[in-house]
């Protein structure tokens, strides 16, 4: 008799012979077009479900093979993650300029208009271990591997356009006091704890980067819609041998967009793998992911009258003052094949760059230069890592009398295995290009040998205050909120008082916030200032998300919560009209098999209500019969589903009978012109049009108590 499994199995493995092993397990066997099973030499396995023995209720034999060599490969699976960057998301896709750039470039990807060049992308957060959630606040690493004609150039970036720290030196205390405490060893992926508040507040120089993380910069609503950065100033020479500085900028054409922090509390429950799944999701649907490359050019003179160092890692040059060109645009159109081989094993490092680029005297740069070739030679176990094809180049030959190795993939073929050598032509092997080759810029060093840092790094307020200033009232808001809720974490007074004390050299309303929400009994003293004179910059309001937000609701998503009974024609109308904007339906249904709709037709779900909480979703719809609502008001996941939605101020579109949904969550009275009910007069499209804005924000006051 076939039984339900054998069926299933029929299903998925089509008409082929099924089998049932000893162990009652149903299982497929080779033939026809499925390969046949082999040992990693090759040889065809019988049974991979039993171990060989001594009889059937014996000792397992040493001499299997099979199964010492299965059990060794998986003994061996895991290599060391990531000591910062642990957790990413890669895919792939190419990079296309507008026009040639070889007037302040040589670099030959930017030679010629619309020419494609291949790239991998590996996005990250920083603290938190390979298996972290993806919501943490955190910055997010942005980390771009071109394959060009001339080799491999990687910009190694975050979602954040500057640093904690001045001088990589530094960079191992930064790191040891934002992971997880020694001791405890935890927590994970989060910065609220004494260790890493107290290094903050004992680090005049990261006061720039506290703002910029304790902004909403650090809780991406995706990927797809943040900002990338190089950070470092970088140099472009052309084919004359002149040179342009270069800051380098990528642009999300999907605009930025972030979510409130209780939302992000949320999120990392229900779905950890948000962002990862984000990305994947997006690019299998074919709504590619698309960023612009921007530079920020200038030249010594620049350099020379600007406020600060252009080698200080902890400030900007806004773009008010110096304007982003955007010169191409870079599109991700393929999900990895495999995560292990691709995006774990990708190897970036900011010393790979290619003829046409160079590096600066930024000592952070200088010092990352110097640790990302480590760090691969311990994570990937072999000097031979540029042999694994995600990191070796695509474009260009490699070709040179380097050998050996562990894992040595591909091998010199030949006598001559050095150079000079007189074995001359093909036999002789490769040799240098002066023409071709790569060049550094022939900058001038001069100077006494010195630990030191210049007294131009030395104002650590005056951009703090910038960006704070940069933001909407919303955004300083959240700041606040930030500041007071990992402030609150911090079992220590006198860390929380002293962080403080250096929010008084930035804004004092910020200050006295955060002061109140902590219930300091006195303000501190300001903190000593390097440079006691702080700047009144003017606002830059590129700093702001919201001010930047995209106008669409393309590339975004709403969450339907239906019952039996929903009206057909509502739900119909609300899908056609997010579809023609672009965004994304999901369904969610009291249970996954669906609910059948008021015309009598199958609406599949593809969420139960207590797996699809309105976290996920950028804006919800409630579309209920008066029984569906009357049954899921007795629900705790259907009433959090609309209280939250309500909270984190997203728009919400409902029909008539869903109110008293909304009354026994305790929100019916406060509906305002965020809520939109759906019938015959409203059409869905207004309710879409209402969404381009991502958040009703009005709201929010009304929606916080503390
Ligand atoms: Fe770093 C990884 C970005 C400073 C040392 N870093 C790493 C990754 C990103 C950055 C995106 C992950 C790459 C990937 O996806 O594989 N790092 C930055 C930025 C910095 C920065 C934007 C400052 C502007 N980093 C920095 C310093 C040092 C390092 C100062 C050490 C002196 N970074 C590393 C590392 C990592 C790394 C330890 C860990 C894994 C890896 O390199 O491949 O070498």
């Amino acid at each position: 008799m076939v039984n339900d499994h054998e069926r299933w199995t029929k299903a998925k493995f089509g008409d082929v012979d099924v089998h049932r092993g000893q162990g009652g397990e149903v299982h497929q066997v080779a033939g026809g077009d499925v390969p046949t099973l082999t040992t990693q030499q090759g040889i065809p396995v019988a049974d991979d479900q039993n171990t060989l023995k001594a009889g059937e209720r014996g000792p397992s034999l040493l001499e299997d093979q099979h199964f010492r060599e299965k059990i060794f490969k998986f003994d061996h699976e895991r290599i060391p993650e990531r000591v910062v960057h642990a957790r990413g998301y890669g895919a792939h896709g190419y990079f296309e300029p507008y026009e040639s750039l070889a007037d302040i470039t040589s670099a030959d990807l930017f030679q010629r208009a619309g020419e494609k060049t291949p790239v991998f992308v590996r996005f990250s957060t920083v603290a938190g271990n390979k298996g972290s959630p993806d919501l943490a606040r955190d910055v997010r690493g942005f980390a771009v591997k071109f394959y060009t004609r001339e080799g491999n150039w990687d910009i190694v970036g975050n979602n954040i356009p500057i640093f904690f720290i001045q001088d990589a030196i530094k960079f191992p205390d930064l790191i040891h006091a934002a992971k997880q405490e020694p001791d405890r060893g935890f927590p994970q992926a989060q910065t609220a704890h004494d260790n890493f508040w107290d290094y903050m507040s004992l680090t005049p120089e990261a006061m720039a980067m506290v703002m910029w993380i304790m902004s909403d910069r650090t809780i991406p609503r995706s990927f797809r819609f943040m900002e990338g950065f190089g950070i470092h100033t970088f140099r472009f020479v052309n084919a004359e041998g002149k040179s342009t500085y270069v800051k380098f900028h990528w642009k999300p054409k999907q605009g930025m967009q972030s979510v409130v922090w209780n939302e992000a509390l949320k999120i990392n429950g229900a779905d950890p793998d948000f962002h990862r799944r984000d990305l994947w999701d997006a690019i299998q649907m074919g709504d590619y992911p698309e960023w612009e490359l921007g530079f920020q050019l200038f030249d010594d003179d620049f350099a020379d009258k600007f406020d600060f160092d252009i080698l200080d890692a902890t400030k900007i040059i806004p773009e008010e003052i110096l304007p982003v060109k955007r010169v191409g645009k870079m599109v991700l159109d393929r999900c990895v094949e495999n995560f292990f081989a691709e995006t774990e094993q990708v190897a970036f490092h900011t010393a790979n760059l290619v003829p046409g680029i160079d590096h600066t005297n930024d000592p952070l740069l200088q010092g990352r230069n110097f640790s990302y070739l480590d760090t691969q030679l311990k994570r990937l176990g072999s000097p031979n890592f540029t042999h694994i094809p995600v990191n070796a180049p695509r474009n260009a030959t490699v070709c040179n009398f380097q050998q050996d190795g562990h894992m040595a993939m591909h091998n010199p073929k030949g006598r001559a295995n050095y150079e000079p050598n007189s074995w001359g032509g093909e036999m002789g092997g490769p040799r240098e290009n002066p023409e071709r080759g790569f060049k550094s810029y022939p900058a001038e060093v001069a100077g006494e040998k010195r630990r030191a840092r210049a007294e131009s790094f030395a104002d650590h307020y005056s951009q703090a205050r910038q960006f704070y200033l940069s933001q909407t009232e919303v955004e300083q808001g959240h700041m606040a909120l930030a500041l007071t809720f990992e402030l609150s974490k911090v079992e220590t007074p006198a860390i929380r008082a002293r962080v403080v004390s250096h929010l008084l050299n930035i804004d004092e309303d910020l200050a006295k916030t955060v002061a109140r929400g902590l219930r300091l009994e006195t303000l501190p003293d300001p903190a000593p200032a390097a440079r006691p004179t702080r700047m009144d910059l003017k606002a830059s309001p590129a700093l702001s998300i919201i001010l930047n937000g995209p106008e669409s609701f393309k590339g975004r998503k709403i969450g339907i919560l239906v019952s039996d009974g929903v009206d057909a024609k509502l739900l119909a109308g609300l899908k056609k009209a997010a579809k023609a904007e672009g965004a994304m339906v999901e369904i969610v249904a009291p249970m996954i098999g669906g609910v059948t709709a008021s015309d009598g037709s199958m609406i599949e779900g593809d969420e139960k209500v207590d797996g699809g909480p309105s976290v996920l979703y950028d804006a919800v719809a409630v579309l209920l019969s008066a029984d569906g609502a009357a049954m899921l008001a007795k629900e705790p996941t259907a009433k959090d589903f609309v209280s939250d939605a309500f909270a984190h101020c997203k728009f919400i579109a409902y029909s008539k009978e869903a109110m008293p949904l909304f009354e026994k969550a305790g929100i019916a009275s406060d509906m305002d012109e965020g809520c939109l009910e759906l019938g015959p007069k409203t059409k869905a499209a207004s309710f879409i049009e209402m969404c381009r804005k991502l958040r009703h924000w009005d709201r929010e006051p009304k929606v916080k108590a503390v």
